[in-house]
């Protein structure tokens, strides 16, 4: 594929920490209330299910534009056609009062329809696009723990009125052992009239991944789609994500993932030509595709966008290929890592992820996880991706645990389980390196393995520091020699080959070591020219935060207390590499 090569530049559009919706929303002007009528156009079979052959015909009928409701629409009902709902002026207190139910308007939720029409959002052409009739069925996964009553209901709604009904073998909610009791009967009672859908409950609180592998367990269709439990699927969504996996069982299409908004409930369009990315350590995020691969590609804004991250929630993936793939980490607890899980594991096994213009859903992106973790938040989501990098990054886990993670690295701190059957896998799929992702999915992180390199040079001396016979000397410097080259790494590691220089604490200054990332002497936190205390290298040995300095006539070399002034504790490396 030609594409996969492409320099790829710009990454404006991310945000760091948790998880947050697609900047530059705009609210959709009043819709046209023609465009949620149902229009079910099916044509005759086409021939018997084959997904053998190589080469596909192309599609033979337009996608359904499905939309049918059991009740006729009230157009005057609040938030109709994916419109804001409005807070009455004495009712500020009742949507305080009911906001951490679910972190959103818990109370304007509960007041428009479960099965409310949300504006038509796709590209123009997309009603245009020809689909197989022969598609394979899915299985709509749903796990939830206390979900909102409204919004689950509307979430399952929206599957049921605008999915073409032979291609939804069942819903399957499965509810992670939700702790509001109201929650069972209720959508017991209400679920027995709609026969597709189907109630898993998990004994014990099992968090997000396992709870998908629970449904996905119990699972008929041949592709298994997965949604969170707060969203609306729009018009059209299902056959353009089945069409990827007809076309081909090993890609994993995403819907664009559109914004209900969290304080109005108003449906709200994103940008064209996003992609999930990641940065360091791991933080999920969207950027534009550039203007020039756009050009380059001769793109539309309704072909599909490859994506080197999913985020995570929404997506279709051929049910045997997911476990040919070995699924999830079931070691993976509640919440986060597991969409940079799949996602490395889906690109460096042989897979594709693509983000499909034609199909969107809409979902409420919440500043909080409205519901408890069983251990600490941060522990939890930190320990996930430990696992994940400590299987698939290879030597890039430096950047992972390099940025602001190096407390993960000293194993008394934290326990990641066991990763045996990972690796396992990882060789039995016979993946490709992290190295070939990068280059060919992502190539314009293109991240520097080291923070500087090169000499090391003593301002106050005037020399640099050269490495004889196991022990560290001065002299004057000479880029040709090898013994005077240095590595600062992510790891915060100041090294020549695999010996490291250590800190031995007040007055006795420093040893060589062979390198060992858990020992915190190992370490040593330098800043590039220009910040404060810029150029020193102070140690990070219990945490007394001395820096290294040469002795006047350049004969020793010790820690003492730092001084911003004192040019002998500046040293500089010749390359620093942007981070
Ligand atoms: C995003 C993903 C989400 C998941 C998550 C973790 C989207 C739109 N959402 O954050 O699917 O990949 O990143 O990396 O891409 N849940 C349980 N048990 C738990 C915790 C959560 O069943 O212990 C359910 C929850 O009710 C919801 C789904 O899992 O339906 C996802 O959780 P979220 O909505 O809090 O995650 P989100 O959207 O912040
Ligand atoms: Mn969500």
């Amino acid at each position: 594929d030609s594409k996969t090569n492409e320099k790829v530049k710009d990454e404006s559009e991310t945000k760091s920490g948790t998880k947050v919706s697609q900047k530059q929303v705009r609210t959709i002007a009043k819709s046209d209330p023609k465009a949620a009528k149902p229009t079910i156009k099916l044509q005759a079979g086409e021939d018997s299910k084959d997904n053998s052959t190589a080469v596909k015909k192309p599609g033979v009928h337009k996608v359904l534009s499905l939309d049918v409701t059991n009740a006729p629409r009230d157009a005057n009902a609040m938030g109709q056609f994916g419109q804001a709902a409005l807070v009455g002026s004495n009712e500020d207190g009742e949507v305080k009062k009911r906001w951490n139910e679910g972190h959103f308007n818990v109370f304007l939720s509960d007041k428009i329809p479960v099965d409310r029409a949300v504006p038509d959002t796709r590209p123009e052409m997309c009603p245009q696009h020809l689909v197989h009739d022969n598609l394979p069925s899915t299985s709509v996964i749903f796990c939830f723990v206390d979900e909102v009553w409204s919004t689950l209901l509307r979430s399952v709604h929206s599957v049921l009125n605008r999915s073409p009904p032979h291609l939804l073998e069942e819903i399957i909610l499965v509810d992670d052992f939700s702790t509001r009791d109201n929650l069972k009967e209720q959508l017991d009672v209400y679920m027995s009239q709609f026969p597709k859908v189907r109630i898993v409950r998990l004994k014990e609180r099992q968090g997000l991944i396992r709870a998908r592998l629970a449904g996905a367990a119990v699972a008929k269709g041949e592709v298994l789609t997965f949604l969170d439990s707060h969203i609306e699927c729009n018009v059209g969504w299902l056959e353009p994500l089945l069409e990827r996996v007809y076309l081909d069982r090993k890609k994993v299409p995403c819907p664009v993932i559109e914004v209900v908004s969290d304080k109005d409930m108003s449906y709200m369009l994103v940008d064209n030509f996003q992609r999930g990315i990641f940065k360091w350590p791991l933080v999920f995020g969207w950027s534009a595709l550039p203007a020039e691969y756009i050009k380059k590609h001769n793109m539309t804004i309704s072909d599909p966008i490859r994506c080197p991250v999913m985020a995570g929630g929404l997506f279709s993936i051929d049910k045997k290929y997911f476990y040919e793939l070995g699924a999830y980490d079931p070691g993976l607890d509640v919440w986060g890592g597991e969409n940079m899980e799949i996602s490395f594991k889906i690109w460096m096994c042989g897979g594709e992820i693509e983000i499909i213009p034609c199909s969107r859903v809409g979902h409420i992106f919440r500043g909080q996880n409205p519901y408890k973790f069983p251990k600490d938040r941060q522990k939890t989501v930190e320990r996930n991706l430990a696992r994940v990098a400590e299987v698939w990054l290879d030597e890039y886990k430096d950047l992972f645990y390099g940025h602001g993670y190096h407390h993960l690295l000293d194993k008394k701190s934290i326990d990641i389980g066991d990763l045996t059957e990972q690796i396992a896998l990882r060789k039995k799929l016979q993946c490709k390196s992290f190295k070939w992702y990068l280059d060919n999915v992502y190539p314009d992180m293109n991240p520097p393995l080291v923070k500087a390199e090169g000499l090391v040079f003593n301002r106050g001396l005037r020399k640099c520091l050269t490495m004889q016979k196991g022990s560290l000397l001065f002299e004057k410097c000479d880029l040709s020699k090898q013994s005077q080259h240095f590595n600062y790494t992510w790891m915060n590691h100041v090294h020549q080959q695999d010996l490291c220089i250590a800190s031995q604490g007040k007055g006795s200054g420093f040893a060589l070591q062979l390198c060992d990332k858990a020992k915190p002497e190992h370490r040593w936190f330098h800043k590039s020219p220009n910040s404060a205390l810029a150029e020193h290298l102070i140690a990070d040995f219990v945490s007394q935060h001395m820096c290294l300095e040469a002795g006047p006539q350049g004969d020793t070399l010790r820690l003492n207390p730092c001084e911003s002034g004192n040019s002998f504790q500046k040293w500089q490396f010749t390359h620093y590499h942007a981070q």
